[in-house]
């Protein structure tokens, strides 16, 4: 699919390793996945082409949303943190995630990024994707939603030459719709080529510049928000999360030896995930534990 980092070209990455590559993304986004709702926090992907118009209807939100709605971002750029400054400059706190060679973003550097997270002042995290209408449609970031932006100035056809990222959409945003005058383009057409890809056609008309459709659009994230600040109740117990640790502990054995030595151990613990780094996590019981001196047990040295 993309000739910068190889993701489906079977030619750079046979389609074994890149099956592997894709299931490991889903068992990071399903993480992803549970901090977004455990946090109550509408997580939604951002993507579309370069230039469509992504970053601006993000500022442009936060001029509409005026403190309504606590907006927060991560923004993905091959090589510049331009966008993540825009939008900071709007009032959406924001972080850059510097993607270099990769045309896409994955869970794990959207969750590289989530690392002390403002969550507290958080409604809605929009990670704004890598521009490209292509690769960003398969890798799941955790999201509970799609929006693809597509501008009225890419052409009518885009959503059947590209119908992957149309699939997988939840809502498009046709952008830039104030330069429809000075087009020779049919909105209309743009639709049917729509609801062709999509299977449950959503599309709001909007202009960053001139605010239109900013409320309907506004009205659809305050919609997608109810189910997850309703079941953020439930989440917030916390979740059984295994992670594998290595550390070495002091230990005396019977022949009154002490030393101490690795030891990889699998631990189920709950945490509250997103204020600790993964290193921080709270354990259930010591990592450290005792030996009693009379128990027999293996080490292997
Ligand atoms: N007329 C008009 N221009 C717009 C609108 N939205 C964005 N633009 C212009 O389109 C260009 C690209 O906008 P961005 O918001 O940077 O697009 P993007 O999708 O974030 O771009 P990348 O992140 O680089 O892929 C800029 O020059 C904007 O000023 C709009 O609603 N109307
Ligand atoms: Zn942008
Ligand atoms: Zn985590």
């Amino acid at each position: 699919m993309c000739t910068t980092c190889g993701c489906g070209d079977t030619e750079l990455v046979p389609v074994e390793l890149h099956d592997k590559i894709l299931a490991g993304n889903d068992r990071q986004a399903a993480h992803n996945r549970e901090h977004f709702l455990g946090h109550g926090v509408l997580a939604l992907n951002l993507m579309g082409s370069p230039g469509a118009g992504k970053t601006a209807v993000l500022e442009a939100t936060s001029r509409f949303a005026e403190g309504r709605l606590k907006l927060s971002a991560v923004s993905a750029d091959l090589a510049t943190d331009n966008d993540a400054r825009r939008l900071e400059k709007a009032g959406i706190p924001s972080k850059a995630i510097t993607t270099f060679q990769a045309c896409h973003l994955d869970a794990a550097m959207v969750h590289h990024a989530l690392d002390g997270f403002p969550w507290d002042r958080s409604d809605v995290f929009f990670i704004e994707n890598v521009g490209n209408l292509v690769c960003p449609a398969i890798y799941d970031l955790g999201q509970a939603a799609n929006v693809v932006a597509l501008s009225v100035t890419e052409g009518e056809d885009k959503p059947i030459k590209y119908p992957v990222m149309f699939q997988k959409a939840d809502l498009v945003l046709v952008t830039k719709c104030d330069l429809v005058p000075h087009l020779d383009i049919d909105l209309a057409r743009i639709d049917d080529a729509i609801s062709r890809v999509m299977p449950n056609p959503k599309v709001l008309r909007v202009s960053a510049r001139t605010g239109e459709g900013l409320a309907e659009w506004f009205a659809w994230l305050e919609e997608q928000r109810r189910p997850i600040v309703q079941g953020k109740g439930a989440h917030m117990h916390g979740h059984a999360h295994s992670h594998e640790h290595t550390h070495s502990h002091e230990h005396t054995h019977a022949d009154g030896t002490v030393h101490s030595h690795p030891h990889a151990h699998v631990h189920e613990h709950p945490h509250e995930h997103g204020e600790a780094k993964a290193e921080e996590h709270q354990h259930e019981r010591e990592a450290g534990h005792a030996h009693d001196p009379a128990e027999k047990h293996e080490h292997r040295h």
